[in-house]
């Protein structure tokens, strides 16, 4: 399916997928207003240097699969929207090193984000779907979800905690490259949490292990571990083009596919440690 080597596409990735968070210098994030409310440390002050880290994808498959303890031995771990740890840990280990929500949760569901102590861990990082290689001025005059005043709302309360806005040009620039990849015509919808989480950690970690994104054995109709929901489309995709996302990681694992089969285990390299 995937044109280049999975090499090439290494490199592909790691030279046009820019991975940033929205700053103070960012077009209209330059008011005085918004000097309050981004953080003023930068991401990779607020992490440091990464070695091993894990992905957790919210997928049914990860119940009863007991990776807990395994997750909870890399040295960040990265989970989505509103996926709980507590009462899962056997299953889906307990640290939580960055949360990445999208703008629906920040919005549609904005009084649990702002109430729920499940937001208070870690680094939360945000993201809204824009328009196709939208320039940021546009997008910020139409965001998908208008999330800014929850945002602020959320900063206000806890101003603390690392929370940052993924800069919208990553999205569209990584969906390029799934395009190019594909042999099919993808639906032009941003890429899922998902897999915008994995190239996030692929720039701050060396090494980065991602679970049930690729489903094992356990692949379940079931959407997420911790909901009794199903729906085929949560593993396969709907809007977002994750079965295109899930081929082109399939093409990049480094692991076995016994990993895949067993745990549902997926090991990518750290883009510093990608030679072009
Ligand atoms: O379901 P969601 O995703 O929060 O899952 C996070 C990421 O895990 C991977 N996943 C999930 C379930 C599954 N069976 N297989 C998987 O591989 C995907 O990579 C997914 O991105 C999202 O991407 O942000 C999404 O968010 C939800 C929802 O908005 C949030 O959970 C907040 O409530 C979307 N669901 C709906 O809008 C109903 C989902 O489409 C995408």
């Amino acid at each position: 399916n995937a044109k280049l080597s999975p090499e090439k596409l290494l490199c592909q990735l790691r030279d046009r997928v820019n991975v940033t968070m929205i700053q103070r210098s960012d077009g209209p994030f330059g008011t005085s207003e918004w000097q309050q409310y981004l953080p003023g440390k930068s991401l990779s002050e607020a992490v440091g240097h990464l070695g091993r880290c894990a992905v957790v994808s919210s997928a049914g498959s990860l119940k009863s699969s007991r990776l807990g303890q395994e997750i909870d031995s890399h040295d960040a771990v990265l989970r989505f929207n509103g996926a709980p740890v507590r009462g899962f840990q056997d299953d889906v280990g307990q640290k939580t090193t960055i949360r990445l929500v999208n703008s629906q949760l920040v919005t549609v569901e904005e009084q649990q984000f702002l109430r729920e102590p499940l937001y208070n861990t870690g680094i939360l990082i945000v993201w809204d779907p824009a328009p196709y290689h939208a320039e940021i001025h546009e997008w910020y005059r139409k965001p998908d979800y208008n999330f800014f005043e929850s945002y602020k709302a959320y900063r206000r309360t806890h101003p603390e905690q690392p929370f940052y806005i993924l800069n919208p040009k990553m999205q569209w620039q990584l969906w390029d490259i799934l395009q190019e990849n594909s042999l099919e015509h993808i639906q032009p919808n941003p890429p899922s949490s998902g897999m915008l989480g994995i190239v996030l950690m692929m720039t701050l970690c060396d090494q980065v292990d991602v679970y049930e994104f690729l489903p094992s054995k356990r692949q379940t109709d079931i959407c997420h571990y911790y909901q009794k929901f199903h729906d085929h489309a949560c593993t396969m995709g709907a809007y977002h083009p994750l079965l295109f996302e899930k081929n082109l990681v399939k093409h990049l694992n480094q692991g076995t596919d016994e990993d895949i089969y067993t745990h549902g285990k997926v090991t990518l390299p750290g883009f510093q440690k990608v030679h072009c």
